[in-house]
């Protein structure tokens, strides 16, 4: 068993490694995401990185945000989202409540209102269901703020949305039409 500080550690590492760059351990996934369990202990392993399948099963039952999942003959895991190399991970468009948000920083703001939300790095913009949540995720940047985005709007006009296995809500982007803040 890992304590909660060595398992932040390990979240961080494989959220680098199975969102983004698989490369670096010369590790290739499949086109939804995952990777084979064994192999990706081996290439951690070989960069000193010494995990073992005990470690990934308390890391995807205890990781506050369920980041990652393990397939069910438990020999593949893959990130949940986050993503920034193209997998697809086999959502299926969702309805989504009426009001979503956004958390992002105060510089952004001006930038945010005049293009509105892109995706980024990312494959989607993130979204949540609570604001509180969109807090915590804009306080990432800097000074936090919380956009409202008018996801009722956007679907009745043909915006997909998307809901992750963790509860995130995604779609490709938000016009700046359907954005408002307080304050
Ligand atoms: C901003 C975490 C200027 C956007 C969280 C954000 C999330 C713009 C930043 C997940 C812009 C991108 C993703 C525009 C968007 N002009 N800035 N037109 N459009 N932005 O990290 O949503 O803990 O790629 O507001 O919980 O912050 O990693 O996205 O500030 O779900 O599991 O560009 O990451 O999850 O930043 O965070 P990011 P995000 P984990």
């Amino acid at each position: 068993m890992k304590n909660d500080k060595a398992l932040k550690g390990i979240s961080k590492y494989l959220s680098y490694v199975l969102r983004h760059h698989p490369g670096s351990i010369d590790l290739v996934l499949d086109e939804q995401g995952w990777a084979d369990i064994d192999l990706l202990l081996a290439k951690c392993a070989a960069k000193n990185v010494l995990l073992d399948r005990d470690d990934l099963a308390q890391l995807v039952a205890q990781n506050d945000k369920q980041r990652f999942a393990i397939d069910t003959v438990r020999n593949k895991i893959r990130a949940n989202q986050g993503h920034s190399i193209r997998i697809d991970a086999g959502l299926e468009p969702e309805v989504p409540p009426a009001v979503l948000y956004h958390g992002t920083a105060k510089r952004f703001l001006a930038s945010i209102l005049k293009q509105g939300l892109q995706k980024q790095n990312r494959l989607h913009v993130h979204l949540s269901h609570e604001m509180d949540t969109a807090r915590n995720v804009g306080t990432r940047h800097g000074i936090p703020v919380v956009l409202q985005v008018d996801a009722a709007t956007m679907q009745e006009k043909g915006f997909i949305f998307y809901l992750s296995e963790n509860k995130v809500w995604l779609t490709e982007e938000v016009p700046a039409q359907y954005i408002s803040y307080e304050g």
